[in-house]
């Protein structure tokens, strides 16, 4: 079994799609490992999104992930990190495939609905962004 890190963002919480698309998550074989809910300040999402720091969309990215309560579930499944990925569609959901989460949920580039881990090594490190090693034991 393979573990990933993805997030419900802001928009899908307040259009109250975040159970739909857990139960999207669960038909396509992933289980919960460990769950919360939280409102990001702009320390821990200018953080969590530092690799995109030079990019001119940064500030606005961490405006709107700040702008609201968020679910970051670390996920199980084979090939996790993959699957997710598949399952989510494409960064913007213009170009992402019918039937994706972003398809289904996304507006736009920025406002897409849910995070995915892109690698393992991202994946363990995300993870570890939100949980505590003892949160993710057994
Ligand atoms: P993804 O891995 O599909 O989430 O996409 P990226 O790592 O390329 O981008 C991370 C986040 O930056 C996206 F989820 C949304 C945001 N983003 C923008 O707001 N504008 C862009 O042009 C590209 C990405």
């Amino acid at each position: 079994m393979e573990r990933t890190l993805t997030i419900i963002k802001p928009d899908s919480v307040a259009a109250g799609n975040a159970g739909k698309i857990l139960a999207h998550l669960e038909a396509e074989g992933f289980q919960v490992v460990a769950m919360r809910r939280l409102h990001m300040n702009e320390a821990q999402a200018r953080a969590f999104y530092e690799v995109h720091k030079e990019r001119p969309f940064y500030d606005d990215l961490v405006a709107f992930m700040t702008s609201g309560p968020c679910i970051p579930i670390a996920l199980e499944r084979d090939a996790a990190v993959g699957y997710l990925r598949q399952v989510m569609g494409a960064t913007n959901p213009e170009e992402a495939e019918g039937g994706t989460i972003r398809k289904l949920y996304a507006t736009n580039v920025e406002r897409n609905a849910i995070h995915g881990s892109d690698s393992q090594e991202n994946a363990a490190i995300e993870t570890a962004f939100f949980f505590a090693r003892a949160d993710l034991l057994g």
